[in-house]
Order: C-alpha cells, then structure tokens, then sequence
C-alpha cells in the first residue's frame, strides 16, 4: 500500500541558511570559538551520524534500543495505553517502532525543523500503522508548539530519544524541558533517553572512534560551513578532538587548528592560531539525581528508570 501523502503544519520562520549564517558568524566571532551542534546534520552529517550508530565504540544507540525492546512491557505499563506520542525530532526508523509497538498510542506527532526529515521518517511510518492518525508538524521544538486541540483531547506522552538532551547547557535543557511541558500540558508523560557517566575512556572513545568517523562527522561542520557560506577554511589544518570535561560532565567534540590559520567565511575574515579550537559540541553525560535534578527544575517528577544490561545508558518516564 502507498503511504498517504501527509500534511505538514509549518509556521513561517526565518529561512534555515540565515539562521547557520548567523550562528557560524556570531560564533566564530566569539574569544572561544564555537558553532551550535545542530549544524551537524545537513545531508552527509547525517549519514555520517547513522555510521557513527553502528560503530563498537559508539555504545548510546544500541543500549538505549536494548532498553526499548526489552523493557517495553514496563513501560507500556507505566505510560498506558491511549497516549499521544508526541515525537521532539523526526523519528528514528529504529526507535519509533518499539515505542508505537508497545504502548497502543492514539496518535503521533513528530515534531521537527525539517520538512525534508519529517517526510522521510513519516512514510513508511504511515505505511506500517495504517490505522494511526500521523500529522507531523514542521517546528523548531526548542520554541512552544501547538497540538490540534482534537489531539489534546487524548492524555500526551512526549518522546525525546537519543540522548539529544544531552546537546544542551543545563541551563537550554531545563528550559527545553519547560517548553515541553507547556506544549504537552499536565497530566503528561516524558520518556526520555539520557546518557549516563561511566569510565572517562569509555566516553571519549566513544567520540573518537578508531575508524575516524567521528573525526569526519566533526570535520564535516567546517567542510559544510565551506559549501553553504562560502568559506575558506582549510580542513587540512583541522585536527578533531574529543575531550572530557569533567566540573561539567561532558564529552566535548573540538575542531582543533594544527597551525596559525585565516579564512574567510560569508565574506568575513577570521583566523586561528595554532592549538587554538572551534567548540563543536557538548555530550552532557548525567547520573540518577543529575539527572532528577534537570528534570524536576524542567517541571517533570521522574516516576521510572530502565537501563540496559550494562547500565550505559538510561530511558527515565517522567509526569507533568
Ligand atoms: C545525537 C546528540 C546523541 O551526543 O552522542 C555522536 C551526537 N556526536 N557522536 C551524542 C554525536 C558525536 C550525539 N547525539
């Protein structure tokens, strides 16, 4: 059977290159060079992304998978049945299932910046639960979203996988969390997937694999900054870089220059010196009652915890 076409909400915002132009600009002007996470994923971030899924050092997808299908008849307990699943991201064709497979939602709602992504990961969504209303909403969600109000009728469960909380300062993700759950409203659930502190080697070869996929998914930010705003970095000098940050729990992702560079970007100039880095990205890594802290100063009162085998990784259900 074809996938119905879906019908996309999107409110009209500010075109996505001005946006990377903005936020390569201010943050390659800034004494601390750095440039938001997000911008990872154009086209061949993504894919770079998928590959870094699979690699043996990269253990959070994989454990938080486990979690979901194992775990799946707690959860559904916990969650109950009736929900709407309401997805921050475009779902994952691995996760997504084992979630809408378990808990007899009564609709889905992913909710995600890009069109593109939300199409690709609907479809054959729609294909599989043919009997499940879809409607995916094209949003940045950091900013509070509206759910058709025939939706809100039916209790929410929000899903936020991945680890993506993780991306964000304490002080975004407790935000994050609190436009969550205005958007969800109360009564509402959130199961959400957090990446838990463990051994410092085990952290950081998971961000520097030896395969060097890390590394190229890292250095893609500056080839794309080359492609999309007309730069002239020369990735030759950039050297990627994983290190744990400890007073913060953190593994962070640097881009590293090998000797004193200038570039331009967007028509601007810019230079490096030698050792001198661009902060790519943060990991923030959280233990139980970092991670109940960050959830109750978001308006959520943690309710349950699943971890895998290895305590690795952990998928929290909490209550608005
Ligand atoms: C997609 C945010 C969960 O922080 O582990 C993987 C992205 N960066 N390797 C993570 C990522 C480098 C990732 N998240």
């Amino acid at each position: 059977m074809a996938a119905a076409a879906l019908l996309i909400d999107h409110p009209t915002d500010t075109p996505l290159n001005t946006q990377f132009r903005r936020d390569v600009l201010t943050g390659l002007s800034q004494q601390r060079k750095a440039v938001p996470a997000r911008w990872f994923y154009d086209h061949r971030g993504s894919e770079l992304f998928e590959e870094i899924t699979r690699l043996p050092e990269y253990y959070p997808t994989r454990a938080e998978v486990s979690i979901l299908s194992q775990r799946c008849g707690e959860m559904a307990a916990a969650i109950g049945p009736g929900r709407v699943v309401v997805e921050f991201g475009a779902g994952s064709a691995t996760k997504t299932p084992l979630l809408l497979d378990c808990i007899a939602p009564a609709a889905y709602v992913p909710i995600d910046i890009s069109g593109d992504f939300l199409r690709e990961s609907c479809a054959p969504l729609a294909e599989r639960y043919p009997s499940l209303p879809i409607h995916p909403v094209e949003a940045d969600f950091t900013r509070p979203a509206s759910i058709p109000s025939s939706l809100m009728r039916h209790p929410r469960l929000g899903f936020f996988p991945g680890s993506t909380i993780g991306n964000m300062e304490p002080a975004t993700a407790v935000d994050l969390l609190r436009t969550m759950r205005d958007t969800l409203g109360e009564g509402s659930v959130l199961l959400i997937g957090m990446d838990r502190i463990k051994a410092v080697d085990v952290l950081t070869a998971a961000y520097d694999d030896a395969a060097g996929v890390t590394a190229e998914f890292n250095c893609n930010l500056a080839a794309r900054i080359n492609r999309e705003l007309d730069g002239t970095i020369p990735l030759d000098a950039l050297r990627h870089r994983a290190v744990w940050n400890d007073v913060r729990a953190r593994v962070e992702m640097h881009l590293e220059a090998e000797r004193d560079i200038a570039f331009k970007v967007a028509g601007r100039s810019f230079a490096m010196r030698e050792g001198e880095t661009i902060h790519t990205e943060n990991s923030h890594k959280y233990d139980q009652r970092s991670a109940a802290t960050l959830l109750l100063a978001g308006g959520w009162e943690p309710c349950e915890t699943w971890m895998d085998a290895d305590e690795r990784f952990m998928v929290i259900a909490a209550r608005a």
